[in-house]
């Protein structure tokens, strides 16, 4: 029988637990770093706040929650054994089977009894006498470790707005991001549903199914378009197989940036042309290809102007009411750069005679009374909330947990006005510290769970380097950091991305630094690779003064 937990940490001479790797969050990314880490004979401990693995899909349940990536992609790509005995049963996988599918791949690889779970990490301190970092956690537990993986996603730390009354509310109050276990009865109920982002948007039209009425309290409206779920085919999974190949040579190719370099100089397709695609897109369903229809629709105002007039053109010829579709439809920001909603008959929702949208640019919300929603105009009576209000993206779950580096700098302090990284790896003044999918990288942009692959990757190569040399430590130049994060910019700069207000700039939470934070250029990859083959350009190394020590861990 392998190891336990506490026997692969091993004990330090402090008395406290001690391995090479703690790994926070046991989401997809943190389970591969468990996985692979492990493979490479490190000692590894991962710490997770839920009961469960799953990440960001263990607490996301709300109806109609699901994956706007094709399932067969939204997959670990560098196992076949997992590949092989896993079976997706739908174009877009739905929240409980993936799931499922985390919980198949912690077994299957052995990793549950690496992870302490209901355990959330409060603080983690680098010691730069030991060259270790101390992590704390909520049960007053102490661990140290020579790296730590922060894997606590970019989508996992909910954001709930601050309205005037909320205790006061004496009806159930929900969040999409932090759904019950146990199945929540909306039968005969008024509820109401507070945001229209990806999340309400999937939940919506499943309320109105069950509930009696409910109301729709939205702020701005979002592009949306079709998923068309289905049952996979056997033909689907055939010729997946058959692509198989090919995707994963791709991978290591390309890198999902969603700007190439060409995109600037692209010609202008005529308008009958670009609409004719768009139709096709329709009927096909899924994001992926409006996001990729011309390399240059999200950052040529005029071609990205038809992708917008199609999808409004589409809201009002399915969406009855002529007042209620110009409120859903979308203006004043360019389609595709808040994430681009996929959805189960959204629009015709409204169609319905249960459901209402309350348009709060023209009544803001003013108070959360005891029987309900007050706005400017009117009082809605209530007898359950749905915040479906989003997150405090990217940087949120970084910042939750007190972090400090050289001479106890803390992590907030640094990226008080902004988040500043090396390729959104790793950041100066705070050694062997990680961030998978950290901003300044892919991080939410595309797949997740390929962009969490290739950090792990990156990490373990980088983790393997340092041991063969007798390395202990390893951060980023303070010069490589400001110019990564000057590039990471100007790549955003150069597209429409920055003209919507999105949680992509961290503007959806009071007083977080406007900043643009996933990096949407070409090359992502490549340029990661050439900086390890450069030496890791960039990055300084620091040899322990007990180099002994350091070697034989
Ligand atoms: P989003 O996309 O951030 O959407 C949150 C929604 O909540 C959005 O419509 C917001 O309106 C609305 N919101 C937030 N605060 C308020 C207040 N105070 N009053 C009214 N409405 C409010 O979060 P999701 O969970 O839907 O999706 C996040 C990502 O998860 C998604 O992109 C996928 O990648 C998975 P606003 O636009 O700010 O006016």
């Amino acid at each position: 029988m392998a190891a336990s937990v506490q026997e692969q940490a091993g004990a330090s001479e402090t008395g406290i637990d001690a391995c090479d790797v703690v790994v926070v969050g046991a989401g997809f990314g943190g389970l591969y770093a468990l996985h692979k880490l492990r493979e490479n004979g490190l000692s590894v401990r991962g710490l997770e706040a839920a009961p469960d693995v799953g990440g960001t899909w263990y607490w996301n349940r709300y109806p109609g929650a699901r994956c706007d990536v094709p399932s067969l992609f939204y997959s670990y790509s560098w196992s076949p054994e997992l590949r092989r005995e896993w079976r997706w049963t739908n174009r877009y996988a739905g929240q409980d089977e993936i799931l499922r599918y985390a919980q198949f791949a912690a077994d299957r690889l052995d990793l549950r009894r690496l992870i302490q779970f209901d355990t959330r990490v409060v603080s983690a301190t680098f010691d730069e006498r030991s060259e270790r970092w101390i992590v704390e956690t909520d049960h007053g537990g102490r661990l140290t470790a020579r790296f730590v993986i922060m894997a606590t996603g970019g989508l996992s730390v909910p954001n709930t707005p601050d309205i005037p009354g909320v205790a006061d509310f004496k009806g159930e109050i929900f969040h999409t991001a932090r759904w019950p276990q146990e199945p929540v009865n909306f039968e005969g109920k008024r509820v109401g549903v507070i945001g229209t982002g990806s999340s309400g948007i999937q939940a919506i039209p499943m309320i109105a199914q069950a509930a009696k009425q409910l109301i729709v309290f939205q702020r701005t409206p979002n592009f949306s378009v079709p998923a068309r779920n289905r049952p996979l085919t056997d033909e689907d999974h055939r010729s997946f197989d058959e692509g198989l190949e090919a995707y994963l040579a791709s991978l290591e190719q390309s890198d999902f940036g969603r700007v190439p370099p060409t995109a600037f100089a692209a010609e202008v397709p005529p308008r009958d042309v670009q609409w004719k695609h768009y139709e096709k897109l329709w009927q096909e369903g899924g994001s992926g290809g409006f996001l990729k229809a011309f390399p240059n629709i999200l950052v040529h105002p005029g071609v990205n102007d038809v992708a917008a007039d199609f999808v409004r053109q589409k809201i009002r010829e399915t969406v009855k009411d002529p007042k209620t579709a110009a409120a859903l439809s979308p203006e004043g920001y360019p389609f595709g750069v808040k994430r681009l909603c996929v959805d189960t008959d959204y629009f015709d929702t409204y169609n319905r005679a249960n459901v209402e949208l309350v348009n709060l640019r023209e009544e803001p919300i003013e108070w959360i009374a005891a029987a309900g929603v007050d706005t400017a105009k009117r009082s809605f009576d209530l007898d359950a909330l749905v915040f479906a209000t989003g997150f405090d993206a990217v940087t949120g779950a970084l910042l939750a947990v007190d972090i400090r580096g050289r001479d106890g700098a803390t992590l907030k302090d640094a990226w008080s006005e902004g988040p500043q990284t090396y390729l959104g790896l790793t950041v100066a003044g705070f050694p062997n510290l990680f961030t998978i999918t950290g901003p300044g990288s892919p991080s939410v942009i595309g797949n997740v769970i390929t962009n969490c692959e290739y950090h792990v990757d990156w990490i373990t190569e980088c983790v393997t380097h340092m041991r063969r040399h007798g390395l202990a430590t390893i951060e980023p130049d303070e010069e490589a950091q400001v110019a990564w994060g000057r590039h990471v910019a100007e790549v955003a700069d150069r597209t429409l991305f920055p003209k919507a207000n999105s949680w992509y700039l961290g503007v959806n939470i009071p007083g977080k630094p406007r900043v643009f934070m996933p990096y949407i250029g070409e090359g992502y990859r490549t340029t990661c690779k050439e900086i390890v083959a450069d030496n890791y350009r960039g990055f300084t190394f620091g040899v322990s003064a007990d180099r002994e020590r350091a070697a034989a861990e």
